[in-house]
């Protein structure tokens, strides 16, 4: 059973309803029932196959013998082996090898998809369609398929090759055509190669130019985002810790006019934590590395090394890049949107101060373990960068205003407490800075004739994750997913089913269940994940084991939900089941700073600071700013999850007034390193952002398409009879009578011809036996005739 979950694939009939989403993932080692016509194919003799070795992987063969039940297989040159016929995939005939559409594989197998894309890959055609969908495998090193040439190329249609020039300029010539906002939808996973996907699409759209250098200042809003919002990872060395959505507006004339950029949960607690290995927002180190002595003085730098937050995880470079370089990279594209030297200077005191708060330490005062802050270099600059006194940051640091019964009390903190207050206060420093500067880039691109025109919208968010330990990151960027996933489901099945009711061709509309009740699951009120956590998060007694008991006693019927040990729960999603841990999630959901911090804030003679804290104020539910959690009206603000969520609400809605196109990255190798294609982490990534689903959708429709006149001229010459006078539809069906292609095998459309799969690829064994009979009667007759 490959399915788990149910999977009720009815290969041959189209019209039964199906379900989408094969739960858990097949294991590589079975054969998947639901691929291919392998019945009535067999093992013949010669014939190319896909058989699994040892490590799992497929390798395409040839069949030498068969006998009994076993083949004699050539792997590779001198290489034999002896298997079960059965364990065997048929393979496509070679004319389909490399295409560039996974629709146009006569055998949709797992093995038959992971070699065409391997076979591409393998020549840096790292592009390639899957129906509908662009699927892009991560080359890891500069390949000569961008610049001016290839844009041009795309631009005046001399090239088709799949490409993300293609979807761009595909959305751009629709959105003109059909007067309709598009949207380029990019996934897959962490360093698949969804910002450099997202660039490139930038780069296609900017090249059409817009007058006044707009189309300019878009592209460096990149440098800017990523120096601010991305880190070296374990996974990515530059990987984004937040998402994004840049809506790139056009005027009535069809030019670039202005862009706006919407950004989605950054990971902030990497400002005062990160793993081994991992670095810190990559602004930290080229501030340092970069600045000039005069910006150096003022801000006190040192080196990073002698900084306590990016000390912890004890990486500080990263291979082949330039800090240095970087910063002054950074500094001209804020010059470029319009940041002032004087806000940039603002700017950079920030990223300062937020790296000596890490360096603010405490002594203990009395035997409860109650602080006060030291008095040395890092406080003072602190102070200094926030415009504050060393009062101040003593007091909003060490001691908490609290009204409790209508009466003001004063408490003083622990050790531990102040150091959560100092971490808190860093984080939301970095956050509202990074808000802040996303609001000064989207002051610069927006022009006023933006209502005017229509808008393409490139989305560059996080992928589906599943690591070993999972935590409230986790749960909000799955959850993201499952949203994402559903439109993807909607659309895709909505535009496989349009192009045959268009061609005319009789179709019974397959119906299809989405991951509705995953998503439920999370959404529904009041007993949802969401709302039980939001509950959870407003009583102040409650732990995350309260939390997980509580989802457990209200969840555990939900078939998408798996209450664990201790801590932990899973849920099935579309690409999986996660098992997660709740520790944290409480905290993480309430995101406190306290009153006494935003004071703290407020008061400030700097210019950002008292920005910040006066955004904190006006919005109460912003997910920055948490009054006294000890009074009732405090807990009307908005916890993280519920802000995620109506962010993703605005996002789902604003998408779906949009034409969509898709692309799914892919991460070929965990190495980041070029050349290197492992079967297994492929196939699971296909899995997992449902590129398979969708091929496997067109499966159960009909996948090779061709027009009429190709299909007359490539197999005419097979008929008996002579047809040369008639025209190719005649031709077309002569040839599927003569050759009994039975009447639920295909369709006849009003221009093309359709298939299910596996059809095409006896036709074609059929013409190249005739062929090579027709070439050995020749050279027959010419060994005659010598
Ligand atoms: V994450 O979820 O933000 O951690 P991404 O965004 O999916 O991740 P990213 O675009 O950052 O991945 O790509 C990772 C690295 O792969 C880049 O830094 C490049 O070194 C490399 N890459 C990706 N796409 C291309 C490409 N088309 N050409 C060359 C590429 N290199
Ligand atoms: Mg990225």
């Amino acid at each position: 059973n490959t399915g788990g979950g149910g999977d009720e694939v009815d290969s041959a009939a189209a019209a039964t309803p199906r379900r989408l989403s094969p739960r858990a993932a097949a294991s590589p080692t079975q054969v998947d029932a639901r691929w291919g016509d392998t019945s009535s194919y067999g093992a013949k003799k010669k014939h190319r196959v896909f058989c699994q070795l040892r490590n799992g992987d497929w390798a395409l063969c040839t069949v030498l013998a068969t006998s009994g039940d076993e083949s004699v297989l050539k792997v590779s040159e001198g290489k034999v082996l002896r298997l079960k016929t059965e364990s065997l995939q048929p393979a496509n005939p070679e004319i389909l090898d490399g295409v560039d559409d996974l629709m146009q594989l006569s055998y949709l197998s797992e093995p038959s998809v992971l070699y065409n894309l391997q076979y591409r890959y393998s020549q840096d055609m790292i592009y390639t369609k899957a129906g509908p969908v662009l699927v892009a495998v991560n080359p890891f090193k500069k390949v000569s398929l961008y610049g001016n040439e290839y844009i041009d190329a795309y631009r005046n249609k001399s090239m088709d090759s799949p490409h993300v020039y293609a979807i761009a300029d595909a959305a751009l010539c629709e959105m003109k055509r059909d007067e309709v906002n598009q949207s380029i939808i990019i996934s897959g996973e962490s360093g698949a190669g969804k910002t450099e996907t997202a660039k490139i699409a930038m780069q296609y759209l900017a090249s059409l130019g817009g007058g006044s250098g707009i189309e300019y200042e878009i592209l460096q809003t990149n440098p800017i985002l990523e120096a601010f919002g991305n880190a070296k990872t374990l996974r990515n060395d530059n990987s984004s810790r937040f998402g994004k959505l840049i809506e790139i507006h056009f005027s009535t004339t069809g030019r670039i006019c202005g862009a706006m950029i919407q950004t989605f949960l950054l990971e902030k607690s990497r400002v005062v934590q990160c793993a081994v290995g991992e670095r810190s927002y990559h602004i930290f180190y080229q501030l340092c590395a970069g600045a000039p002595a005069s910006l150096r003085e003022k801000l006190n730098l040192k080196k990073v090394d002698e900084y306590k937050y990016l000390k912890q995880s004890c990486c500080y470079s990263i291979a082949g890049v330039d800090d240095a370089q970087m910063f002054r990279t950074v500094t001209e594209a804020m010059d470029i949107v319009h940041i002032s030297k004087e806000d940039q200077e603002n700017v950079f005191a920030m990223v300062s101060a937020v790296l000596w708060l890490g360096d603010v330490s405490f002594t203990v005062i009395d035997n409860e373990n109650h602080v006060e802050i030291i008095a040395d270099e890092a406080s003072k600059m602190v102070a200094e960068l926030l415009g504050c006194s060393i009062e101040d940051l003593n007091l909003a640091l060490t001691k908490r205003h609290m009204k409790v019964n209508n009466e003001n009390i004063v408490q003083k903190l622990t050790l531990a407490q102040a150091t959560d207050t100092r971490d808190a206060l860093a984080k939301s420093l970095y956050a509202s800075l990074f808000e802040w500067l996303v609001e000064q880039i989207n002051k610069s691109l927006s022009v006023g004739k933006r209502r005017t025109g229509r808008s393409i919208s490139i989305l560059d968010i996080y992928g589906f994750e599943s690591f070993d330990k999972n935590s409230f990151e986790q749960f909000c960027i799955n959850y993201a997913n499952e949203r994402l996933q559903q439109h993807f489901n909607r659309h895709l099945f909505k535009l496989e089913q349009e192009e045959y009711v268009e061609d005319g061709i009789d179709w019974a509309k397959v119906d299809f269940e989405d991951n509705q009740d995953c998503l439920s699951l999370f959404e529904k009120k009041p007993l949802g994940l969401l709302s039980l956590l939001d509950e959870e998060s407003t009583f102040p007694n409650a732990t995350d084991l309260t939390f997980a008991n509580k989802l457990k006693q209200h969840l555990n019927s939900n078939s998408c939900f798996r209450g664990e040990r201790d801590k932990g729960f899973a849920v099935r999603h579309y690409a999986g089941e996660v098992a997660y841990d709740t520790s944290g999630f409480l905290e993480k959901n309430r995101d406190l700073l306290h009153m006494d911090s935003i004071q703290l804030l407020a008061k400030c003679k700097t210019f950002l600071p008292k920005m910040f804290a006066s955004k904190m104020l006006v919005q109460p539910d912003d997910s920055m700013s948490v009054p006294y959690r000890s009074s009732a009206a405090d807990s009307q603000k908005l916890s993280v999850a519920m802000k995620f969520k109506g962010q993703l609400f605005q996002l789902m809605q604003r998408l779906e007034s949009t034409t969509p196109h898709f692309i799914r990255c892919i991460k070929p190798n965990n190495l980041q390193l070029p050349a290197i294609y492992e079967q297994g982490l492929v196939l699971q990534q296909l899995k997992c952002c449902g590129v398979l689903e969708v091929v496997r959708i067109s499966r159960s429709g009909y996948p090779t398409r061709m027009t009429h006149q190709k299909f007359a001229r490539r197999y005419g010459f097979l008929l008996l009879e002579d047809v040369a006078s008639q025209d190719p539809l005649s031709v077309s069906v002569a040839i599927l009578h003569q050759f009994n292609i039975l009447p639920e095998m295909y369709q006849v459309g009003y221009t093309k011809l359709f298939f299910r799969t596996g059809q095409i690829g006896k036709l074609e064994d059929t013409r190249n036996r005739t062929l090579h009979g027709i070439l050995r009667v020749q050279s027959c007759f010419r060994g005659h005739q010598a």
